[in-house]
């Protein structure tokens, strides 16, 4: 192994947990100016600081010297922060690890028995990293797409795990409206809406409005919650809303509105419109606070 190699590989895990130099310096306590030595080829770590390295961008040593094989512990362990953790999982859906993504997850859901906690703080913020780093066309379409499909299997594992079995008499129906097609947000709040208590019924997107009236009449639901995430979006969302507010029998619904794509839309004429965009607001929403 070259120095040369070995820099290159350091400087390539530390960009995929998207940290500069002085972040992954503090972390295993160098100076900036030691890891531009390393990335450069003109300084080898000692084996003590390559393991902290290792440890610290989530990979392997051998990994991280250009092996392949071996993950260390670590990656299983429940003993992340917060930021560690949205960092370790944008890592592990970037080189495509999904049993590492799962374990993480799984021992964090073991250890914080918080699903809420793990859908905002942890796979949204995780998610929203994938995105910038599309935007910047620093990975491909084919790395998101790969990211979502993964996510989602955790978000349906999750979502399954708590679902309960007891009579509920309320119903909640949640989707994305028409050509939407960006639906885990709404998938996390139809999860949650069944925590607490819903009959909960996610329909993903692209249900033609006659469907909807329809599912409405038969299910009698006490909220219809909306996501847009595209602004291009948001007149879509009022037309369905004006819809539903002139079916008489519907005057009961509370239609909660959310995701990034709310941005300017009054909506105080209408009855019974409540702009909820975030999960956490929802928690309080419900219980009237
Ligand atoms: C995955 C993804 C996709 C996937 C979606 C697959 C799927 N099944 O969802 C695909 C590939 C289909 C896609 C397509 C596009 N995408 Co896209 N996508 C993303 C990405 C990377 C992640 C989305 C996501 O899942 N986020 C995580 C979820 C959990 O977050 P969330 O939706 O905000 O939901 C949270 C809250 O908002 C809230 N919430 C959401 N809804 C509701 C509703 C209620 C009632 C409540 C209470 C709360 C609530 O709860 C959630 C929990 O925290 C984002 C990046 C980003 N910033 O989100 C870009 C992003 C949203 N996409 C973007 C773009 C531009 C597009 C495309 C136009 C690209 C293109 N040129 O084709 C198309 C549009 C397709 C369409 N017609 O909708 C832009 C939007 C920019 C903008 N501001 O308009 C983003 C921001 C990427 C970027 N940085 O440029 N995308």
């Amino acid at each position: 192994m070259s120095m040369v190699k070995f820099g290159s590989n350091l400087k390539k895990y530390r960009k995929i947990n998207c940290i500069n130099q002085l972040a992954l310096a503090n972390r295993v306590g160098l100076t900036q100016g030691t890891i531009a030595n390393y990335e450069s080829g003109n300084r080898m770590p000692t084996v003590e600081v390559l393991i902290k390295i290792a440890e610290s961008l989530n990979i392997s040593v051998d990994e991280l010297l250009g092996y392949k094989k071996k993950c260390i512990k670590k990656s299983d362990s429940t003993s992340f922060s917060k930021e560690e953790l949205i960092d370790s999982i944008t890592n592990h859906l970037l080189l495509k690890e999904e049993y590492k993504l799962v374990k993480a997850v799984q021992n964090y859901y073991k250890e914080k028995n918080n699903i809420l906690h793990i859908f905002t703080d942890i796979i949204t913020p995780a998610m929203y990293k994938i995105g910038e780093l599309w935007e910047n066309g620093k990975i491909s379409v084919a790395d998101e797409h790969a990211s979502t499909e993964m996510i989602s299997r955790i978000v349906d594992w999750l979502a399954v795990q708590e679902i309960k079995g007891e009579n509920k008499d309320q119903c909640a129906i949640s989707m994305s409206i028409s050509s939407e097609q960006h639906t885990l947000g709404i998938k996390m709040v139809a999860s949650y809406l069944d925590i607490i208590g819903y009959r909960s019924i996610y329909m993903g997107n692209n249900l033609p409005a006659n469907e909807l009236i329809a599912i409405i009449k038969k299910e009698k639901p006490k909220i219809l919650a909306l996501s847009v995430t595209l602004k291009s979006h948001q007149d879509s969302l009022v037309n369905i809303i004006k819809l539903i507010r002139e079916i008489d029998s519907f005057s009961n619904i509370d239609i909660l509105v959310g995701g990034q794509g709310i941005d300017d839309v009054n909506f105080s004429e209408m009855d019974k419109v409540h702009i909820i965009k975030k999960i956490e607001e929802l928690k309080k929403w419900n219980r009237g606070d």
